[in-house]
């Protein structure tokens, strides 16, 4: 009696409030759609920079497009990857990166149907979420000393000037209908645009001797790698100095395998400094040895 009581005392109005109220979705609201890359430091010398490409969006998207400037004077672009992002696994990911004039376009799709050509796989799509990756920028740093750079989104980028009605970029989503993101977080300016720090090249001195597969101990696997590279042509030790474990100048000849091992097994005399923790040698250079130079 009571309930019925209550439903008839209630305007319209006010019932159909009910009614949308009943139907709000669950959970805290998702953000507004918005593509952003936040401020980094690179340094001078740095290879295959990763750059994410960040993604706000508030529903899952079957695709999505970016246009991107950057400053090609310092920084060269070398790919767009969507490996291990919310995008993984994506069946088309492809564009053009305009090296002449720092302007990439790139496109995802997720999935294709298999039924008629060129549509989309509603049942492949990129997750709804906060802050999650869509896509890498891999760079080199092409700057000679420190500086500052960008990294921006921006639509209507002409990548190539010198061609008539080439296509003008844009940064879109896409679930069936295109959806226009924001770009850039608030406070980036110009909108888009994040701030690449350019910082003085990292000094990675540090190394094991023996360690010449770089895995952060000499061991016999060591010794297997630089007799593989030395007599049948494997893979080049990721520190020319952690090879020459003799330090006589002759890197990862047999002597030096004979060395390793006959410390290792017989007792005899440890190679020369630094060994067998990470340390460092007049003179040497060994960004390859990463475990000690993190
Ligand atoms: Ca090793
Ligand atoms: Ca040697």
């Amino acid at each position: 009696m009571m309930l019925k009581k209550s439903i008839r005392s209630c305007s319209p109005l006010a019932g159909l409030a009910v009614l949308l109220l009943s139907f709000s979705p669950a959970g805290p609201a998702l953000a507004a759609n918005r593509f952003y890359i936040e401020n980094q430091t690179v340094h001078v010398g740095d290879t295959d920079v990763s750059v994410p490409v960040k993604l706000d969006n508030d529903a899952p998207r079957l695709a999505f497009s970016l246009s991107i400037k950057y400053d090609q004077a310092k920084m060269s672009l070398k790919a767009v990857e969507v490996s291990g992002t919310a995008a993984d696994g994506a069946l088309w990911s492809a564009g053009t990166i305009h090296s002449m004039t720092g302007i990439v376009y790139w496109s995802v799709i997720r999935g294709f149907n298999q039924g008629p050509p060129g549509s989309f796989d509603i049942n492949k799509t990129i997750p709804a979420g906060t802050g999650l990756t869509a896509a890498r920028l891999v760079f080199d740093v092409l700057a000679a000393s420190p500086m500052s750079t960008f990294v921006a989104l921006q639509d209507g980028l002409v990548g190539d000037p010198t061609v008539p009605d080439y296509p003008v970029g844009k940064n879109l989503l896409t679930d069936g209908l295109p959806t226009v993101p924001l770009l850039g977080l608030p406070g980036q300016v110009p909108a888009g645009t994040a701030v690449i720090t350019i910082s003085p090249a990292v000094t990675s001195t540090k190394f094991i001797r023996g360690d010449s597969n770089c895995s952060g101990e000499a061991d016999i696997s060591d010794a297997v790698h630089l007799l593989t590279f030395t007599f049948l042509g494997g893979e080049a030790p990721c520190c020319p100095e952690a090879a020459d474990v003799n330090d006589d100048g002759n890197i990862a000849d047999t002597t030096d395998a004979i060395v390793l091992l006959s410390h290792l097994f017989l007792g005899e005399t440890p190679p020369p400094p630094p060994f067998p923790g990470c340390g460092e040698a007049a003179g040497v250079q060994c960004p390859g040895h990463k475990i000690c130079n993190p």
